[in-house]
């Protein structure tokens, strides 16, 4: 800023005028003479100054910079897919969301009655909290919100992985009708009695990006576990890659939920230590599939927050 801007600051009175560029005051120099022109010019100055919201997340600057520590060029300071706008001022469609750390949202529905008990969500809470992954505020970990949302939807007995003919029989259906939280960033989790894949009595979860169906069971560890897997499934660890869905590795040789010869006892993914060396943590906070924030089109999510 000019030092005829900076002058003229100490002269303002601190009335706004609408509509004229910040720049008008210092480029029109030869017009600006006059102290009361000048002092109307710097008013302007000051209130856009405060108004820019460089990256269009919905947050001027000025508050990025003073009082969140976000950043003023970023409109997802952290990554996570949530814009800092919305991150900020949705509270009520991204509760406990921080625009300094990862979150990742999940709407649980539940086909019978039963829900993922207190102990099974802070489990599956934990192991995300642990997870070796850095934030930009420092920290480490990822912040998984499992969102209660509808409960006892009548299910047709069991569920389908696959898209199947017919009503209220497969995952797909439970979503198309009971998602409330879509075009908001969230995965969706179908909680059932029985899920299927095509009939197979074995089958007890299933999960394809952005969604996924269990069946709970009375032990914590055991349905945690297969939270784990099948929500892996669903941030995009899939049955192509080296280990996962199979039991060619020990434990050992590939420490994760995603081998089958962890499933049901082990919790957290690989995070790319053991031989079969894929950083799964990383892939989970940094790269994967993420449900659409299509609702964000002027980073707050105004349409659905308010
Ligand atoms: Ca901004
Ligand atoms: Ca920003
Ligand atoms: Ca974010
Ligand atoms: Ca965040």
């Amino acid at each position: 800023m000019s030092v005829l801007v900076a002058l003229l600051v100490v002269a303002g009175t601190g009335l706004p005028v609408a509509g004229v560029a910040p720049q008008s005051a210092v480029s029109d120099g030869g017009g600006a003479g006059s102290p009361e022109h000048a002092a109307t010019s710097t008013a302007v100055n000051d209130t856009e100054r405060e108004m820019v919201d460089s990256d269009g997340d919905g947050l001027a600057d000025e508050v990025e910079l003073e009082d969140l520590g976000t950043a003023p060029n970023r409109t997802d300071t952290d990554g996570d897919g949530y814009p800092d706008g919305m991150e900020v001022r949705c509270t009520g469609m991204l509760p406990d969301a921080d625009p300094l750390r990862t979150d990742i949202y999940v709407e649980v529905d539940a086909a019978g009655p039963e829900m993922l008990s207190d102990d099974v969500r802070r489990s599956v809470r934990e192991t995300f909290a642990d997870a070796p992954v850095s934030n930009p505020d420092g920290s480490t970990g990822i912040d998984v919100h499992l969102v209660t949302n509808d409960t006892g939807l009548d299910a047709n007995g069991t569920v389908y992985s696959k898209p199947r003919d017919g009503p209220r029989n497969d995952i797909y259906d439970f979503r198309s009708t009971h998602f409330d939280h879509r075009d908001a960033g969230y995965y969706y989790v179908l909680l059932a009695d029985d899920v299927a894949y095509a009939g197979d009595d074995y089958y007890v979860g299933a999960g394809r990006p952005g969604i996924a169906a269990l069946e709970p069971f009375d032990a914590t560890r055991i349905t945690a576990s297969l939270f784990m897997h099948e929500f892996g499934h669903a941030v995009g660890l899939n049955a192509h890659q080296d280990g996962i869905d199979e039991r060619r590795y020990s434990t050992d040789e590939y420490d994760s939920v995603m081998n089958y010869n962890g499933l049901y006892t082990q919790l957290t993914y690989s995070d790319g230590t053991d031989s079969v060396g894929r950083d799964e943590w990383t892939y989970v906070a940094e790269d994967r599939y993420r449900p659409a924030v299509s609702c964000a089109a002027n980073g707050t999510c105004a349409s659905v927050c308010a």
